[in-house]
């Protein structure tokens, strides 16, 4: 078989789109912690994995996402919501209680698992439970698309 070199930088271009799509894990345990983050007083701050502030997320279109949300809290159920991230065929993984999903119970755990649609920008992420993204279970997701967008990006703090 003989290629002509557009059909072979057609293919390797294909090529490279699909390699470009990578499975990004996380793995989140809430909990409390008293912490200082305005630098006014302590208050009690809901942590991941111990820490606050939860981590910033960088994904790009097609990756997969998958993220095990473990409840460490000892009373209160929780959830995590992706704010305006298209969750078509994924309905399931958008995170409001008692509409898409059950509360996760403490101890347990869910998997959110979904792929980056084709959206591009930065948004947040939160929990869907009670106050508990005011009281820190927050933080920002950014979609890249590509090279351009990805070097935008690298120039936020
Ligand atoms: C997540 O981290 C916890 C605590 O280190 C660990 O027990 C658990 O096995 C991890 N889960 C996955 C899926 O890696
Ligand atoms: C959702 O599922 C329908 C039916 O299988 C399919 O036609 C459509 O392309 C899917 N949409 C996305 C965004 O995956
Ligand atoms: C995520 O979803 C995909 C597609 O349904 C599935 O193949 C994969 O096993 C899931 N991964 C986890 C960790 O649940
Ligand atoms: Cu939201």
């Amino acid at each position: 078989m003989k290629f002509g070199s557009s059909t072979l930088l057609s293919v390797l271009s294909v090529a490279t789109a699909v390699m470009a799509e990578e499975v990004k894990v996380f793995n989140w345990t809430t909990g409390w912690k008293d912490m200082n983050p305005d630098g006014v007083q302590e208050r009690p701050v809901i942590t991941c994995n111990g820490e606050w502030p939860w981590p910033q997320v960088r994904v790009n279109k097609g990756d997969r996402v998958i993220i095990y949300l473990n409840n460490g809290f000892e009373k209160e159920s929780t959830s995590l919501h992706v704010h305006g991230l298209f969750q078509h065929n994924t309905t399931q993984m958008d995170g409001p209680p008692m509409l898409n999903q059950c509360s996760i119970m403490p101890g347990d755990t869910m998997i959110y698992n979904f792929t980056v649609p084709d959206q591009v920008g930065s948004y947040w992420y939160h929990s869907h439970s009670e106050g508990q993204y005011m009281d820190g279970m927050r933080d920002i997701i950014q979609l890249a698309l590509n090279q351009f967008h990805k070097t935008c990006f690298s120039m936020i703090p």
